[in-house]
């Protein structure tokens, strides 16, 4: 749902020039130094771009999800680790507490969040608790007026930068499934909180995760993320359900850029005479991505507007993230192809991309997940 096509029009717009004027211009920066510089973040945050979901009246944009979709699909065409430092505070760190807080927490950390003062991150998966997160054995003992929380938290995007945990934990040992979790909001300092090392990774340079360890941490029972226990599983994967319609979109944006890379790269390079582009062998791979991308972008703006309508999208969502995280890595290997050798050296950039966009096809659900969620709901349905 597009409520003002002017006032987004001018969004949208300032996005692509930040992407063109800030971000791709320090894209070599991030992935040598591993660190977003600090001049970038600061007018990340001038643009309001940690508060375009959060609602008016905490401060935000409150974009619908079609204008969330819209202004991905700009900010997605750089590295993607740029959108990794705002995604879990848009997305899944701060979304729980939007759908399923009390109006005092929202009142207490939404604003914050909207100015980028506060990072927001989303503490579900744990070292035995990865695809079934129903699984997870982080505990949350009520004692008083607070809970007492142990657990360690794995591969926690954002977390070192964090203010804040959207954390889910078991308030029930007895239950060893989804009913037993809570979600709480607990903030990064905490006493009982620790961090790993920073996590090694493939690709992503300048988007961090750690392990977030939990010790004696104790955290007030106000902050249990609508005063109510045993609803964390359903708040999480409400959360989930909205953030796989974001990352679909990355998945896009990103698929976009690298196809725009590889077709300008192949009318430059001449082989047999002429460009390459010339080539049907080279064109096919050029089409093909067109197609797919065209087709996920159709799925993701589809999802988009369903949710906004107020439908279920849980299929929807997986759908458009299996499909666009799978495009995007077929659009990425056949980048590298069209380069050739140079694709697969550093300073063309491409192969960076190309590592990049692994990741989308496992977090936030794997394309493995996102198969038993679609063939979940169909069967339910077709049994009625
Ligand atoms: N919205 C609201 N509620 C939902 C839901 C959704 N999208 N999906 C499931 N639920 C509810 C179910 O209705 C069920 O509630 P009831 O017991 O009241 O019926 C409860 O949650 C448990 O659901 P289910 O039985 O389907 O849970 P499973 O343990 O079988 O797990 C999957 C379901 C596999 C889909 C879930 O664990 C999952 O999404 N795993 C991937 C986790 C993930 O994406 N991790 C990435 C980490 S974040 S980067």
């Amino acid at each position: 749902m597009i409520r003002d096509r002017e006032t987004l029009n001018l969004l949208l717009d300032n996005i692509a020039r930040f992407v063109r004027e800030r971000l791709i211009p320090n894209e070599e920066v991030v992935a040598e130094t591993d660190e977003i510089p600090d001049d970038v973040v600061r007018d990340m945050k001038a643009l309001g771009l940690f508060g375009l979901t959060v609602p008016e009246e905490y401060g935000g944009l409150q974009l619908t999800m079609e204008e969330e979709v819209l202004a991905m699909l700009e900010l997605g065409r750089a590295s993607p680790a740029f959108r990794s430092l705002i995604g879990t505070t848009v997305g899944i760190g701060s979304q729980g507490i939007l759908f399923d807080g009390t109006e005092a927490q929202k009142r207490k950390y939404l604003p914050r969040m909207a100015a980028g003062e506060l990072i927001a991150s989303f503490a579900l998966t744990e070292p035995g608790s990865g695809s079934d997160a129903a699984s997870l054995r982080t505990t949350a003992r009520r004692d008083g007026d607070h809970y007492v929380v142990n657990g360690t938290k794995r591969f926690i995007t954002n977390a070192p930068q964090a203010g804040l945990f959207t954390l889910m934990a078991r308030t029930d040992p007895a239950e060893k499934g989804a009913g037993g979790i809570s979600a709480f909001i607990v903030e990064a300092g905490t006493p009982g909180i620790s961090f790993g090392k920073r996590d090694k990774k493939m690709g992503q340079k300048g988007a961090h995760t750690c392990d977030v360890i939990f010790e004696d941490c104790r955290v007030p029972a106000e902050n249990l993320i609508g005063g109510v226990e045993g609803r964390g599983f359903k708040t999480a994967m409400k959360v989930l359900d909205k953030g796989r319609i974001h990352i679909a979109s990355i998945c896009v944006a990103v698929a976009e850029r690298m196809l725009d890379e590889a077709l300008r790269y192949a009318m430059d390079r001449k082989q047999f005479g002429q460009p390459i582009a010339e080539f049907q062998l080279v064109q096919a791979m050029l089409a093909d991505s067109k197609a797919e991308i065209y087709a996920a972008r159709c799925m993701v703006l589809d999802a988009a507007r369903r949710r906004d309508d107020g439908l279920p999208v849980s299929t929807e969502a997986s759908c458009a993230k299996m499909f666009a995280s799978e495009m995007c890595g077929r659009v990425a290997d056949r980048a590298v192809q069209i380069f050739g050798g140079a694709g697969y050296m550093s300073e063309y950039g491409i192969e960076r991309f190309y590592r990049d966009v692994r990741l989308f096809r496992i977090y936030e659900g794997t394309t493995q997940i996102q198969q038993i969620v679609i063939a979940r709901n169909l069967l339910r349905e077709a049994r009625g």
